[in-house]
């Protein structure tokens, strides 16, 4: 596997989906694949659990990492070409990015949409200037549209959940006090749809519409309460407004109703649903302490999984090295 983006990228997913189970049972199994090869982690954004799966993904492959958060001891970087570099930006990301790849053998870049261009954020601008500039496999640990390695751990965590063939899994808005990225729910929302065996619904306020592109065949439902009935997973995220609508509102809060917040009474709709959510969350906003605490919630072990989702992913890239 060269790159690391969308689901297709992984190929047949029941394969993908037994492989994670055999490095789950055996996690070093692959530890000779890494060696004396490097891994490079790129931060542009800050990070819990990427980080620290990824390494940890990767020290069980046997390979050597190095992290760089860029806005943290690195120069300043200039993303645009054309502009007159006068100001506060000392390197241009057009070097800066051939040199980071003279060092390593894969690299995973966390890059977040900027929220103000929705054009320039949908291109994935700077993941593709890593791809073409840093002559080395490139992975996405978030990037301005796509979280692929969480989506692929979510669907780990609901294949181990499920208790029936075909859950129905929902993909729920939730309130935010800030404007956060789509990258969760689109990537979500197209290994969902994705997957061999799973009834996704999306539920969210009206001009909150993700883009086609990731959600093209899902049930849309706008009655919060109607998508939550029967539903053996609820998967809460707050996104900011994705312009699909309306492109003026593209990166703007438009809804504010904490009816959204998922509570006990959402839960009780549900037909005793999992709680799930990619962390970081922001408790009585986007779901409740009741809710997050309670047995149903799954949001640990589906932290878990993001090492078993890394591990995969790197094992194919080092096979394809
Ligand atoms: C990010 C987001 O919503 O995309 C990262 C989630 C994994 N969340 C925040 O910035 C709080
Ligand atoms: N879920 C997730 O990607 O978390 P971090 O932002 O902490 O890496």
């Amino acid at each position: 596997m060269k790159s690391f983006i969308n689901v297709e990228d992984l190929g047949d997913l029941k394969q993908a989906l037994a492989e994670a189970q055999e490095i789950k049972q055996e996690r070093y199994k692959y530890q000779h694949l890494g060696k004396n090869k490097t891994l490079m982690m790129i931060f542009f954004n800050n990070s819990l659990r990427t980080r620290l799966s990824t390494q940890k993904a990767a020290m069980n492959l046997g390979m050597n990492v190095i992290v760089l958060d860029v806005n943290a001891g690195a120069w300043k970087l200039e993303t645009e070409r054309g502009v007159i570099m006068n100001g506060d930006k000392s390197e241009h990301l057009l070097e800066a990015i051939p040199v980071m790849g003279c060092y390593c053998d894969i690299i995973g870049v966390r890059s977040f949409a900027g929220l103000k261009d929705r054009d320039y954020d949908y291109a994935e601008t700077v993941l593709k200037q890593f791809i073409q500039y840093s002559g080395k496999p490139v992975f996405a640990m978030e990037t301005a549209t796509v979280h692929p390695l969480q989506a692929f751990a979510d669907l780990i965590t609901i294949e181990e959940y499920k208790t029936v063939q075909r859950p129905k899994v929902v993909l729920t808005w939730a309130p935010h006090c800030r404007a956060l990225p789509q990258a969760v729910p689109n990537s979500f929302a197209q290994w969902m749809l994705a997957a061999p065996n799973v009834d996704l619904v999306i539920t969210h306020p009206h001009g909150y519409e993700l883009d086609p592109q990731f959600t093209r065949g899902a049930r849309i439902e706008y009655d919060q309460k109607t998508a939550f009935e029967g539903a053996d997973f609820i998967y809460a995220k707050n996104w900011s407004n994705p312009g699909v609508t309306n492109p003026a509102d593209y990166g703007k809060i438009t809804c504010e109703d904490m009816s959204w917040t998922v509570d006990t009474e959402h839960m009780s709709w549900t037909n005793n649903g999992k709680f799930m959510h990619c962390l970081p969350v922001r408790r009585n906003l986007i779901v409740t302490d009741d809710v997050i605490e309670s047995p149903n919630s799954i949001v640990i072990p589906e932290a878990a999984n993001r090492e078993i989702s890394c591990s995969v992913v790197l094992k194919r890239m080092l096979e394809a090295l």
